[in-house]
């Protein structure tokens, strides 16, 4: 077992007494990860249905589910960042029921402050790209991003990792990766690529991090405290950014040639699959990737601690996050609405004292009206 430099040991401690209240300590690791790109076929309502209404889609939801002469409806191919066993990227690593509510998201990466995160990875698509993480530390060799930032070579092949390539990403973990005085004892971050970023995240590469204060993992494996896990990204898709738009319109639709231009938010041409575009078309406005209560899986008992994560992605997003039937903490502070920016991340800690299906949804009425809408369900307490 290696040591750990004292520095680190001195500052571990003192972190993990100021902020999680001091138990033993495991000695720091590192945690590797096998993660590829990897082509899939996505569906934003398998349910087929409306799930919050209990009712088949129609004329409302039809903008967003009915694929069409000029529209491609509710599946689409996208890139998805997938976890895998080992380097050989042949067996998938399959997502516990706990987290298959993540969707559409990458997998789950989770450490301690003074642990290190390594990735290898694998681009199965047929685009360059790669991963970027925020919070974390990482040098030039894994930032992940192109740009003139004076490097050479050897400092690049992060940056884009070309298809069928693959790179390994190194991320300390330091303190200031975790915990803040005044936040809990979990972190929220996201990785994602940023090779092209627009570009990317909306194919849909991106995915959720969770960093722990030095000491503070409990016995259940999650922050001390904290009996359920749930991470929901309020995340807009604008699928006209997508790699895969063309494929998407040649696919889905039953009149492919019939697309036409239009101009974009910022007056460039773009390409339109339907003849009533605006430039909102093809904005999926989804949580984890569903649409109009398709996300499975946000479940807990009456009185659980219930730490939920919530972050955004990339676009023009301003999302206003809201629980029914019970509130939340965030930052200390007790309320039952969020508020949400482009590419934000927050915790808001929850104990329900009220069981029953509830309504979770953003609550901007364009998001609403475009499906930005889920359930969760609290079961009796134990
Ligand atoms: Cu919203």
């Amino acid at each position: 077992m290696s040591r750990s430099p004292p520095a680190l040991t001195t500052l571990v401690a003192v972190s993990s007494l100021a902020i999680a209240g001091c138990t033993a300590q495991s000695a720091p690791t590192t945690h590797t990860y096998y993660i590829a790109a990897d082509e899939v076929v996505w569906d934003y309502a398998p349910g087929g249905v409306n799930q919050i209404t209990g009712e088949p889609f129609g004329e409302a939801e039809a903008f967003w589910v009915e694929s069409g002469p000029h529209r491609i409806g509710k599946v689409y191919k996208k890139a998805l960042f997938r976890e895998y066993t080992d380097e050989t990227f042949t067996t998938l690593k399959p997502r516990p029921p706990e987290w298959e509510h993540l969707g559409i998201l990458g997998p789950l990466l989770r450490a301690e402050v003074g642990d290190t995160l390594r990735i290898v990875y694998r681009n199965n698509a047929p685009f360059p790209n790669g991963l970027h993480p925020h919070g974390v530390f990482y040098e030039k060799d894994s930032e992940g991003a192109p740009y003139a930032d004076g490097t050479g070579a050897a400092d690049q092949a992060d940056d884009a990792v070309p298809p069928g390539g693959t790179h390994t990403y190194v991320w300390p973990v330091p303190e200031r990766a975790g915990p803040g005085e005044g936040d809990s004892n979990s972190v929220f971050w996201m990785y994602h690529s940023h090779t092209d970023e627009v570009q990317d995240v909306n194919t849909g590469l991106i995915g959720p991090m969770i960093i722990t204060a030095r000491g503070a993992t409990g016995a259940n494996g999650l922050p001390e405290g904290v009996d359920r896990e749930l991470i929901v990204a309020f995340d807009e898709v604008f699928e006209n950014e997508s790699y895969y738009l063309q494929d998407n319109i040649q696919q889905y639709t039953s009149d492919p040639d019939g697309q036409f231009m239009i101009q974009d938010p910022f007056g460039q041409p773009m390409v339109a699959s339907d003849p009533m575009a605006t430039p909102d078309y093809n904005l999926m406005n989804t949580l984890n990737g569903f649409i109009y209560g398709n996300l499975p899986g946000l479940t807990m008992r009456v009185g659980e601690r219930v730490r939920w994560y919530i972050m955004a992605t990339t676009n023009f997003e301003v999302h206003a996050p809201h629980w029914h039937g019970n509130t939340v903490l965030i930052r200390g502070m007790r309320t039952d609405v969020a508020t949400l920016l482009t590419m934000g991340m927050l915790i808001a800690d929850m104990v329900p004292d009220n069981p029953g299906t509830w309504l979770f949804h953003c609550h901007v009425g364009a998001h609403l009206d475009g499906g930005m809408t889920s359930v969760y369900t609290v079961e009796p307490g134990v």
